[in-house]
């Protein structure tokens, strides 16, 4: 007889999930679900769907080794509905129970889903996080500016990563002075563990080729790890072969170059092979024996108890309808050049290229190329999550919306970014090999050959001049501005409205 079902959601991979932990073998039932639904709300990457629903599979045999009643809808079962709530109706029907216990799911469109369904569904906090809701929320509260900066040192006295009692190891909270190294093009650069597909991988890799071949994004090769054992293996390789440069190199580009010295280790967390707690701790354990150097490790960690952790606090904070802010009230529809069509632009051709083969770009590519560009080029911010959404195999609404609509795009108006996260092509030039091999010139700033960053940067800066010129950080931009020519200006202006009108035709920029 079976009392109750317990969703296990594609993201919800960890085998002391909160949902398994309140769960009894005896008389639950686990539910797992492929569903169309979930495959095309946004058009994914074939290669996150196939890294989702292999996992999946691969998890619910370990749940089931481990003695687990489990059942497991297959997306090409003829008898599955189109959703994970079709899926628990369905199989509550067939085992005559109406209750359904969940960790609560990563999307608020879920959450919703699973509260408006005819069935009792309970939720459990997802404690795979550092800090509960609660604590974010009281960390929050009252406070006028929310820097990341102030909630990321509350997580390293919680957690007691890097501290010497109640002081940072080294005397400093924070290394990221040491970090804005240009990388240099070396060719002994290990890569990121690729694993090979095994049966389970190869039917999935059929079935996705077969249903989503048409989506955006190379399927084959896939190496992504789809178990748990094989995520610690990528983990220990990425610390014993690339951490040492993380720190240094962390906000470098270079052509051809996919992964420099990133972890490519958050498709795995966010899915719940990996726990951050552990990811961290491995790495403190490596600079506590002398292998990578200060700057690397804080870097690291600060990323995964700092920022991925205040994100997730900011979109549960800011309520269901945060992803919809379009504070700039941006338009625009999203460049063909996103989806792969011609471009002149360097930068943003390998950029989008590495996504569609990889399903991954580093953060300074996503946020100083495409974030930046579409942000400069006025595109409306919905179309711009919807892409990142699709794209990238470690995106899930939670930790996608903040980085898209807050930090990158400023469409929640200044929450997460206290200034717009703009700059003219002089940044790109600065942190990558780019602009050497472009048809644009980015020490032109006017004219057909100029680089349209820098004439969008501009034009971005002017549009919005009622709005931003107040903002303390945003002062010298405007200054600059007033003293240049207004011959200058008016070319640079006009050069944007060229730039902007081709995007909006359609045409190659
Ligand atoms: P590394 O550079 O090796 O960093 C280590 C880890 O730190 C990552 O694995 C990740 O867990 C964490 N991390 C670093 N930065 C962030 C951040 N800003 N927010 C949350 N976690 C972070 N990250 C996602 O996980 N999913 C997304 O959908 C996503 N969308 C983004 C969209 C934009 C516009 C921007 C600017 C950033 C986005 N990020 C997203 C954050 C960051 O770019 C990725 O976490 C990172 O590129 C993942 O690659 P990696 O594992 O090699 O990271
Ligand atoms: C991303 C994804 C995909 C592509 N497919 C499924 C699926 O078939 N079944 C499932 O349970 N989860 C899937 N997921 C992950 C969910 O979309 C994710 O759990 C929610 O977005 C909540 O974060
Ligand atoms: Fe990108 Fe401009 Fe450099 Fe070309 S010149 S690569 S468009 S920043």
């Amino acid at each position: 007889m079976v009392k109750r079902m317990i969703l296990v959601l594609g993201d919800q991979l960890s085998a002391d999930l909160s949902a398994l932990r309140a769960a009894d073998r005896e008389t639950d039932l686990i539910v797992m679900a492929e569903v169309s639904d979930e495959a095309g709300y946004v058009p994914h990457h074939p290669k996150k769907i196939a890294l989702v629903l292999s996992a999946m599979r691969h998890f619910a045999e370990e749940l089931t080794e481990d003695g687990w009643q489990l059942a497991y809808t297959r997306l090409d079962d003829p008898e599955a509905s189109r959703s994970i709530v079709g899926e628990l109706m369905r199989r509550g029907q067939a085992h005559g129970t109406s209750e359904v216990l969940v960790t609560r799911p990563g999307e608020w469109r879920l959450i919703e889903a699973l509260e408006a369904a005819p069935l009792t569904v309970s939720f459990l906090p997802d404690d795979r996080f550092i800090a509960s809701q609660e604590e974010f929320d009281a960390w929050a509260e009252g406070r006028k500016d929310l820097r990341m900066e102030y909630f990321y040192r509350e997580m390293r006295r919680k957690t007691g990563l890097m501290m010497e009692g109640e002081k940072p190891a080294g005397g400093k909270w924070n290394y990221d002075h040491d970090n804005r190294k240009p990388a240099r093009d070396d060719l002994l650069r290990a890569e990121p563990m690729q694993f090979t597909p095994d049966a389970i991988t190869e039917e999935v890799l059929d079935l996705v080729a077969r249903r989503f071949g048409n989506n955006f994004g190379r399927l084959c090769p896939f190496w992504f790890a789809v178990t748990r054992t094989q995520a610690r293996r990528a983990l220990d390789h990425f610390v014993k072969n690339l951490l040492a440069g993380f720190g240094d190199y962390q906000d470098a580009m270079l052509t051809g170059d996919r992964f420099l010295h990133h972890s490519v280790l958050s498709p795995y967390i966010n899915i719940g092979l990996l726990s951050p707690m552990e990811v961290c701790q491995r790495v403190e354990e490596a600079w506590k024996a002398g292998d990578v150097p200060i700057n690397a490790a804080e870097g690291f960690i600060r990323q995964i108890i700092g920022w991925r952790e205040y994100m997730r606090g900011i979109y549960f904070r800011e309520g269901p309808r945060y992803s919809a802010r379009n504070a700039l009230e941006h338009e625009a529809a999203l460049p063909a050049m996103y989806w792969g069509a011609e471009t002149g632009m360097h930068c943003m051709a390998q950029a989008v290229a590495q996504t569609r083969d990889e399903a991954y770009a580093h953060h300074i590519q996503r946020l100083m190329v495409t974030g930046n560009f579409a942000l400069l080029a006025g595109v409306d911010p919905a179309r711009v999550q919807e892409w990142y959404l699709a794209v990238y195999a470690d995106a899930f609404e939670w930790v996608e919306a903040p980085n898209v609509a807050g930090m990158s795009q400023f469409a929640d108006g200044g929450i997460i970014a206290s200034k717009p996260y703009v700059s003219s092509g002089n940044y790109i030039d600065r942190m990558s090999d780019y602009c050497r091999n472009c048809s644009y010139s980015v020490k032109d700033k006017t004219g057909e050959t100029a680089c349209p960053f820098n004439l969008l940067y501009w034009h971005f800066l002017w549009r919005h001049r009622s709005r931003l010129e107040r903002n303390a950080r945003m002062g010298t931009m405007y200054r600059t501005w007033d003293r240049m020519d207004k011959a200058r200006r008016e070319a640079v202006l006009a050069g944007a409205e060229r730039v902007l009108a081709r995007l909006d035709a359609g045409e190659v920029v």
